[in-house]
């Protein structure tokens, strides 16, 4: 399935997928994102904390076309250089990496940019520095990513639903069998790794959640 894929139409899917080999069943990433976009995904996130730059070019430059091919749109965490090397779509940072504004000058003004955010006051500075989408989250307690604070609740995914103009993502500790509440409670787009990475039958999985997701539309 093709969609257009540009700055603010990147978010316009359900599901965003983020990649994550050490839970992965033993399966490679590229295995992994390949039963993906064979399900229907059309957003990708390359997340490989430990990897080396050279290995995660490679898969990066795989992935991305792979990712072509498929008409998905395919974004790179932390790393802008090897986003802007393989021509992602976007990159997404933390609150800890480069500043928005900064990554703004790096890849130009086609590429989208994510930015991590667990707090009001962190949406608001998002918005203002040219930030493209935002994540929120945990909304759970999640053990995929390394020092994160404590789960944020829908306090703050219902705040954001409310008060934030641009697009958002909802990220953390989110399965099959609570996607229904975060879709309930606004969001369009939801971020899962280790619910579908972990996932026996990947394509099943994705199914399922998307019926959740669908069903969950349907009744709010
Ligand atoms: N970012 P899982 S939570 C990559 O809150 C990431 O910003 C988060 O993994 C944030 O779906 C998270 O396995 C990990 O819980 C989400």
């Amino acid at each position: 399935m093709t969609r257009p894929i540009t700055r603010r139409t990147i978010l316009d899917t359900d599901l965003y997928c983020l990649t994550a080999q050490r839970f992965s069943r033993g399966r490679s990433c590229i295995e992994v994102v390949r039963a993906m976009l064979d399900a229907g995904v059309t957003l990708v996130q390359y997340r490989e904390k430990t990897k080396s730059a050279r290995e995660k070019y490679k898969e990066c430059l795989a992935i991305r076309e792979m990712t072509r091919q498929a008409g998905a749109a395919f974004i790179v965490n932390d790393d802008v250089h090897i986003a802007m090397l393989v021509n992602a779509d976007g990159v997404h940072v933390g609150q800890d990496d480069l500043p928005v504004e900064s990554v703004r000058r790096l890849v130009g003004e086609d590429m989208a940019i994510g930015l991590s955010t667990h707090s009001p006051e962190q949406a608001r500075a998002a918005v203002a520095c040219g930030a493209d989408y935002i994540g929120v989250g945990p909304v759970f307690r999640t053990f995929t990513k390394e020092d994160v604070c404590e789960p944020v609740g829908f306090t703050y995914l219902e705040w954001v639903a409310a008060n934030v103009e641009i697009p958002f993502v909802a990220i953390g500790g989110i399965k099959e069998h609570n996607v229904a509440d975060i879709v309930r409670r606004g969001a369009r787009c939801v971020a899962m790794v280790t619910e579908i990475t972990q996932a026996e039958d990947i394509g099943a999985k994705i199914d399922a959640i998307r019926r959740a997701m669908a069903e969950a539309k349907e009744h709010s």
